[in-house]
């Protein structure tokens, strides 16, 4: 339907100032052909964010924050605003990411404040959904998918505001995948629940997948229907290895 692959970045919390020369390569070794084709992000660590948009500037590489408060300023010691890292250069802003989701107790209510909080500061709020392994061994994987997304999205929510991420808990960061048959399934049913939500614009808005996403499997995992793109975790700490992911198109 003419949705532009994104291919983004997430170091969760891994990088330093050293890190910066992973940036360099991935400027280096994206090639004009592909840079038309797919849209690149690269989401590091907050401490990083300057330096990055520092080195990806008069690129195509965009850069992201991993996650950020719901209000714009005020008396939230260590917090981060969308206005924060909109000021810093950022583009986009992973919202709701499981990892959050389980160690910092966020809930679907406050991915919705949160989503409404990166539209608000302008940036493009990625909107992470996915089940445990004990929902899906229990056959209820499409069910909390499809309430995360409906809590998650706010209302008139656009493809420049926001992008969907499914990311299966279990696939995250232990080499296992579901298979496409599977991802089809979810993001078939992802996309009819965004068409709920939002009518016609769903079709425009990108559902990315993520979890354990390899130079070696994302070809496969690309050409799923539905999937516009991939939200990469360990291998995108490793130039050649995002830039491998990349090429799947
Ligand atoms: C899922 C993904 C990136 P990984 O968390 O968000 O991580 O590719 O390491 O499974």
């Amino acid at each position: 339907a003419g949705r532009r692959p994104l291919v983004a970045g997430n170091w969760k919390m891994n990088g330093t100032r050293s890190s910066l020369a992973v940036v360099e390569s991935v400027r280096q070794g994206l090639t004009p052909e592909l840079a038309e084709r797919i849209d690149v992000l690269i989401c590091p660590p907050s401490t990083l964010i300057a330096s990055c948009v520092a080195a990806a500037y008069g690129s195509p590489i965009a850069i992201g924050g991993q996650n950020l408060h719901a209000k714009p300023n005020g008396a939230f010691t260590g917090s981060i605003s969308a206005e924060m890292l909109s000021d810093l250069g950022a583009r986009y802003v992973i919202v709701g990411h499981s990892e959050r989701r389980a160690y910092h107790h966020e809930t679907d209510d406050g991915v919705h404040a949160k989503a409404l909080g990166a539209r608000r500061a302008g940036l493009c709020g990625i909107i992470c959904v996915g089940e445990t392994k004990e929902e899906r061994e229990q056959g209820r994987a499409l069910d909390i998918v499809r309430a995360q997304l409906a809590i998650g999205v706010p209302k008139g929510a656009t493809a420049a505001d926001t992008v969907i991420a499914y990311e299966p808990v279990w696939a995250i960061g232990t080499g296992l995948t579901p298979t496409p048959k599977d991802i089809a399934e979810v993001h078939a049913s992802l996309r009819e629940m965004l068409d709920k939500l939002v009518g016609a614009e769903a079709e425009k808005i990108r559902i990315v997948y993520g979890g354990s996403v390899k130079p070696g499997n994302a070809r496969e995992l690309m050409s799923v229907e539905n999937v516009d793109g991939a939200l990469v975790g360990g291998a995108s700490l490793v130039a050649e290895d995002f830039l491998g992911i990349c090429a799947a198109y």
